[in-house]
């Protein structure tokens, strides 16, 4: 049996990308370092030592990169603005270069018909900035960031992401030392989450205000917990590493504040110093709850948990479980597209966010060009194929999606993993700077094309 699986009309058929992770260009017309460009260049810290110094060339090449996405067939694009190419001082005087460079991006997309939408924090925080997202000042920086990049290129760009995966931005930097800037305190992990948060907010209405008609939202990376067992230890397992990845976030995004059950757990732990730290101020809550847009979900995988043997006296006694190795991607993340649909389903009828967008979803497979320069990557295609299709059902079933942004346009520096993972629909190859559009990228054309797909 086959099924076609129509979309609404004017979805968003997209691809994103981050500006560390394909700009190059790190000290380009002005461009100051972010703590990703210290953190990279820090050994021992990314996989093979690669950093983003060239990347994808991107900064230089990016009238091509548009030209592809038309051929691509592209409605919309998803790209990370670099503040500090935009304010190398973090705060002050823009780089004019830094804004001229997303102003002629932009034109060129428009005029491509190609709608833009421009993530303003996608990690790449100036090195300038003391003391990260620990420092309140931060949050105040980013709000006049917000401001001078609304007010010049909000004319033209109308949708926008404050934060990308607010939870990586601290629990995976501060707590678990795996990105910029690498450091491993729990209780910190919490006050950077907060002012991640906090900043999201603050940025909200002056987005709104310097640029009519904007859209604005935050982009989440949640994802479902499954237990070998039911027992009451696996599930207390499943609940305090849903409560650190999930519902830390969209509680307070969503008007609850902090969940209760995880306020005790960090307190017990000794990672809060009470359920009312001094980091919190009275009317934050307010803030973060400030209504948004949209919603956007990066969905990759599901989680497989257990509990540790300490769990009684210890909730964060979570073992992680591994995939199957014959259902995995390169990464090692499970393929599980019925988890795209459940956490769709879960965040629409427990949060109800007004609209959500896909704003990441992909899979990472090395195939590389044959000797005619094509790119077989039939794995990614399937992996495309089933979540694309989970999406489907879940608007069938009532839930606003309303785009799809496809990670990732191009191959590009993946973090710690450096260029070991290839994400892209686009080929790249780093010592040439060659694009090869791979047999997913010609497939996910005629997906746009006829609006939707056939489910087998
Ligand atoms: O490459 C990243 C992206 O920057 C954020 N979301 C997950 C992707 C794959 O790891």
């Amino acid at each position: 049996m086959t099924n076609f699986i129509h979309f609404p009309t004017n979805f968003q058929w997209g691809a994103a990308t981050a500006a560390y992770q394909i700009e190059g260009g790190i000290h380009a017309d002005g461009k100051s370092s972010s703590i990703w460009d210290v953190f990279a260049h820090t050994p021992g810290k990314i996989y093979n030592g690669d950093t983003g110094d060239a990347a994808c060339d991107h900064y230089r090449r990016w009238k091509e990169d548009v030209a592809l996405m038309k051929q691509l067939g592209l409605k919309a694009y998803r790209f990370s603005l670099s503040w500090p190419r935009i304010l190398p001082e973090g705060v002050g005087k823009p780089n004019q270069a830094g804004l001229d460079f997303y102003s002629r991006l932009i034109d060129e997309l428009l005029a491509a018909d190609i709608l833009p939408l421009a993530t303003l924090y996608h990690w790449d925080l100036p090195a300038v900035m003391p003391g990260g997202w620990l420092n309140s000042a931060t949050t105040e920086a980013f709000v006049e960031y917000s401001a001078i990049v609304a007010k010049t290129l909000g004319d033209r760009v109308k949708n926008w992401v404050t934060i990308n995966e607010p939870f990586c931005a601290s629990i995976l930097s501060y707590k678990l030392g795996m990105h910029a800037p690498g450091l491993q305190d729990p209780a910190k992990a919490l006050v950077a989450a907060h002012h991640l948060l906090l900043a999201h907010g603050l940025a909200v209405p002056v987005l709104r205000e310097n640029c009519p008609g904007a859209r604005v939202g935050i982009a989440l990376n949640p994802g479902p917990f499954y237990t070998p067992t039911r027992s009451r230890a696996d599930l207390a397992a499943a609940r305090h590493a849903d409560g650190e990845l999930n519902r830390w976030f969209l509680d307070p995004l969503y008007g609850r504040g902090y969940p209760a059950d995880m306020l005790n757990d960090y307190v017990s732990m000794g990672f809060l110093p009470s359920s009312r730290p001094d980091f919190i101020k009275p009317n934050d809550f307010d803030i973060i709850a400030t209504p948004t847009d949209f919603l956007g979900i990066n969905y990759y995988t599901r989680n497989r948990v257990m509990a540790g043997e300490e769990i009684d006296t210890n909730p964060a006694s979570v073992v992680r479980l591994s995939a199957p190795e014959d259902n995995q991607t390169e990464m090692g993340w499970e393929i599980f597209p019925f988890g795209l649909y459940e956490t769709l389903s879960r965040i629409h009828w427990e949060y109800k966010p007004g609209e959500i967008l896909v704003t990441e979803n992909g899979a990472s497979y090395s195939d590389g060009p044959d000797s005619n320069g094509n790119v077989h990557d039939d794995r990614r295609i399937g992996y495309l194929k089933d979540h694309i299709a989970a999406i489907g059902k879940a608007i069938q079933a009532g839930v606003p999606v309303t785009g799809y942004y496809l990670w990732s346009l191009m191959d590009n520096f993946e973090w710690s993993m450096g260029y070991s993972q290839r994400f892209g629909i686009v080929y790249i190859d780093f010592d040439t700077q060659m694009r090869y559009p791979k047999d997913s990228a010609f497939w996910y054309r005629q997906v746009i094309q006829q609006n939707g797909l056939t489910e087998e």
